[in-house]
């Protein structure tokens, strides 16, 4: 746990360099630039919440601030955005009212829970059960959806946006599924031009996925 000075002069952000969850939060604050402390989760197989910076559901990521403590990728979000002076225009998952751009939401939020599954269960050992290859089943037809539906979710976005929480989360999926060696990328043709133009965001270089020493 962070000093209590520490917490109230920056955020104690709790994660991992190679989470994908993490990684759409550090972005965000790079976008807002909000300083803050990174305190690393050393062992995922961990069952203390301490662990995981207070977290009952033995997860990541975590954002202490003066206010109390957040738990998960939006709400870690939300909260850096509302400490955020100026607050860029940011499109929310609430405010995607359209069914392709609703329903990516949905599935990039559902393939990187189904990937870190197939991830905690190679960990575990478990790899082979057929729910493993059912879960795998459905990562490859959302990925497919998406490649399919991209061109589409980003001519609908709000052209004056600053950020979206869609197209980070989407960044982060996509290479996070490269990164752990879950799926080959060559069949998304689209989605890595996405990651490419991306990409070009300082926030995005500033956060490289890596696994934490
Ligand atoms: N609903 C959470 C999910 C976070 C999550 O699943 N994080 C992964 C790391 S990327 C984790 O903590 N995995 C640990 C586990 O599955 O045991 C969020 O949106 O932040």
């Amino acid at each position: 746990m962070p000093a209590a000075s520490e917490e109230l002069t920056r955020p104690v952000l709790t994660g991992r360099s190679s989470s994908h969850f993490t990684r759409i939060t550090r972005i965000f604050a790079a976008e807002l630039r909000i300083d803050y402390s990174f305190q690393v989760v050393r062992d995922l197989m961990s069952s203390e919440p301490a662990d995981y910076g207070g977290n009952p559901a033995l997860r990541i990521p975590v954002l202490r601030t003066s206010r109390g403590v957040w738990f998960g990728a939006l709400n870690v979000c939300r909260e850096l955005w509302r400490q955020s002076n100026p607050r860029p225009l940011v499109v929310w998952p609430e405010e995607l009212d359209t069914p392709v751009l609703a329903n990516a939401q949905e599935f990039v939020l559902q393939a990187m829970a189904t990937e870190v599954s197939l991830v905690m269960g190679k960990l575990g050992g478990g790899e082979d059960s057929a729910h493993q290859g059912k879960m795998r089943q459905s990562l490859l037809n959302m990925m497919a959806w998406l490649e399919e539906n991209v061109g589409a979710v980003l001519a609908a976005l709000p052209p004056q946006r600053d950020l979206s929480f869609l197209e980070v989360s989407l960044y982060c999926l996509v290479k996070h599924l490269e990164f752990r060696s879950v799926l080959p990328m060559e069949p998304y043709a689209k989605l890595k031009d996405f990651c490419q133009r991306f990409a070009a965001r300082a926030s995005v270089s500033e956060t490289p996925f890596r696994f934490d020493t």
